[in-house]
């Protein structure tokens, strides 16, 4: 393994905000960032935002925005997740920036100038939602229908430019068979090697700009924009900045991407072509896991979709959801998401295993450890046992690492915690205490020196996948200073093994009811026996009040919008709601509305909306709620 690394994420859409398999993605990318920086390498971890496109352009249309605005707002709210999640990037990139478009225009006219792009024209079955063409090879089972969409396909015929990708087709065949660990799992590498039987197309790299605006208009022809997958792929070089600076030279070469099976196509054929193309190194490695479902499996579908699922962070932590994530998932393979299967993994693993155990290590060392400090001697048969177990721990962990299997590694220390476990309970270190004499002090001097030691070990190898919870270990332990994998070996720490530590308990503190959302006192498993149904806490955290609409005036530029003055009361607020093609401002002033003041206040158009008027809506028409009887403004609704 090179002692330079570069780590990169999927740029995700920002047409949403992020979700639980986003999170999964760049919880990944964290720890085994964390990882290399414990083994001392050097690292570079990127993540951002992909924001050009008609995904985004289409979300910002029917969300009656801009699609900068959109792009801006949904940008910051992945920054924002990744930051409260404790996520370690070194940079977010985002695709709108100009470091971004100045490489690939840069790219774009080399291939141009090298006769690698020509201008043409292509008629074929085209989807929207994946922004691309499908041959009819790939369509032979799906009846005509985009096989990810399930919706129509549009027949379009276009000119446009392309690059000459079947071109690099034996040359892509031959470097992926000399590379076995190239693209892992290998499921995904012979995915890739079937897919490349059959002839390889040249890949169609603009959009005319009377179709779509939002893009980066080609070098050479300002008629089109680029098209939104050759300038989303650009993003891992374009982060690194100019292609002969220091940043580049250093991390280009060792660039390792991790991706979800979804994209493999666009990673695994169009992305090393290009880079051949322009004369780039291909990447070392392509890691593709697999998908998270929900409800898809035999649990209950306690958690109904993905962006709810990401919320249960918040609900029981940063490192019990890491912790669920990288141990439920076999990295490559698909996994079920359910809450039930969180609180179990999250009462066994961690509160049982893990937390009693630094629990109870650290009050015996808090209690009868007497502030002492020595070396690491007189070890039996069983602290030989443990220290050589360690041992075999880290290297598994080493091992494991390598192929990218968070979950094996986890495997192999719940393991090592497990004999440390055992051997709490085989020395009985309170027993010792207990009796008093030299040899029994002796003794659980000898315990206790092994369990801080194993606390201390423990602490180290956990840091990539829990951090906080390591960093609280080590804290009782009285442990400073750089985290060294190096230093994960028993005796290996570089003072004296210490015999007293702070007492640690409630490092995980048990779910009681194991119903789901036990500790999100808002929900209850028995109020929600099917999906779709809340409790009535839940509907509780919604505050409604009545308002009167002061003033209404038309959104310059929005021809959904309208900007209404509401009095509560007490306060007034300012809402941008999407009604304007259905009311004239003058028909709402003087109206006694419903609105939903607890929401998070977002910008929209410009405008500050601070809360959201109910309406109805069926067949197009639209009807705003109002009072069938008089009540003051800030009147709450229940
Ligand atoms: O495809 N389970 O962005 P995107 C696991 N912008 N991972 C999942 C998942 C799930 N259910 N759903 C999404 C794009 N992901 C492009 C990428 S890269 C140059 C451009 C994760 O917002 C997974 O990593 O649709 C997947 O590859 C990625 O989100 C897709 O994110």
């Amino acid at each position: 393994m090179s002692d330079v690394v570069y780590l990169t994420t999927p740029i995700y859409y920002p047409n949403g905000p992020p979700h639980l398999g986003h999170a999964y993605t760049t919880i990944v990318a964290d720890a085994m960032a964390r990882y290399r920086r414990l083994r001392g390498d050097r690292v570079f971890f990127l993540t951002g935002t992909d924001e050009h496109g008609d995904k985004i352009a289409q979300a910002a249309a029917k969300a009656g925005v801009t699609p900068q605005a959109m792009a801006d707002q949904n940008s910051a709210a992945f920054r924002e997740a990744w930051r409260r999640l404790g996520i370690s990037n070194d940079d977010f990139i985002r695709t709108t920036e100009e470091r971004h478009q100045t490489i690939v225009r840069r790219i774009l006219q080399t291939l141009w100038d090298k006769g690698e792009i020509y201008f043409g024209k292509y008629g074929g079955q085209y989807c929207f939602g994946c922004e691309r063409y499908y041959t009819e090879t790939e369509l032979k089972d799906t009846g005509g229908t985009c096989p990810d969409h399930e919706t129509p396909l549009t027949h379009i015929e276009e000119e446009n430019y392309f690059f000459k990708m079947s071109r690099y087709q034996d040359w892509l065949i031959r470097y992926i068979q000399d590379r076995p660990d190239l693209i892992r799992p290998e499921r995904y590498r012979n995915e890739i090697l079937g897919f490349l039987r059959e002839p390889l197309q040249d890949l169609s790299i603009s959009r005319p700009r009377t179709r779509l605006q939002w893009g980066i208009p080609l070098p050479f022809d300002d008629r089109f924009v680029t098209y939104v997958w050759f300038d989303a792929l650009i993003n891992y070089v374009s982060a690194l900045g100019p292609l002969d600076g220091e940043k580049h030279l250093t991390f280009w070469p060792v660039v390792q991407h991790l991706i979800g099976k979804d994209i493999l196509k666009a990673h695994g054929v169009y992305w090393p072509c290009m880079l051949k193309a322009a004369d780039l190194p291909i990447y070392t490695h392509l890691e593709v896991h697999g998908f998270w479902r929900i409800g898809g499996g035999k649990m209950s579908k306690s958690v109904g979709n993905v962006v709810e699922a990401l919320a249960l962070s918040d609900t029981y932590g940063n490192d019990a959801f890491r912790y669920f994530l990288m141990r439920e998932m076999v990295f490559g393979l698909d996994a079920d998401f359910s809450e039930e299967a969180f609180v179990g993994r999250l009462n066994a693993d961690l509160a049982n295993d893990l937390g009693n155990l630094v629990s109870r290590a650290t009050t015996l060392m808090a209690t009868h450890g007497g502030g002492v400090a020595r070396p690491l001697v007189d070890l039996g048969d069983a602290e030989l046992g443990l220290k050589a177990s360690f041992a075999t721990t880290v290297e598994s962990v080493e091992g494991a690492m390598e192929k990218f299997a968070f979950h094996a590694a986890l495997a192999a220390i719940w393991e090592f915690i497990a004999k440390v476990n055992r051997y709490v309970d085989a020395s009985a270190p309170w027993a010792l205490a207990k009796s008093g004499d030299t040899g029994s002090r002796e003794r659980l001097e000898v315990v206790l020196s092994v369990l801080g030691e194993s606390l201390r070990c423990l602490s180290i190898v956990l840091s990539p996948f829990l951090p906080r919870a390591a960093m609280k270990m080590r804290e009782a332990l009285g442990e400073s200073g750089d985290l060294r994998l190096a230093d994960a070996a028993f005796g290996g720490g570089t003072k004296p093994v210490r015999l007293t530590a702070s007492k640690l308990s409630g490092l995980f503190p048990r779910v009681e009811d194991k119903k789901p959302g036990a500790r999100a006192s808002a929900r209850s498993a028995d109020d929600r026996p099917g999906t779709g149904l809340i409790s009535i806490d839940d509907f509780g955290r919604v505050e409604l009040r009545v308002a009167e609409v002061v003033a209404a005036e038309a959104v310059p530029k929005s021809k959904k919008l309208l900007k209404l003055t509401l009095s509560l009361g007490a306060e007034t607020r300012t809402v941008a709601a999407g009604i304007a093609e259905h009311y004239a401002p003058a028909d709402l002033v003087g109206k006694k509305i419903v609105v939903v003041t607890n929401l998070q206040p977002v910008t929209l158009m410009g405008v500050q909306s601070q809360g959201m008027l109910l309406a109805g809506s069926a067949e197009g028409r639209l009807a705003v709620i109002t009072l069938d009887r008089d009540l003051p403004p800030g009147a709450k609704v229940e």
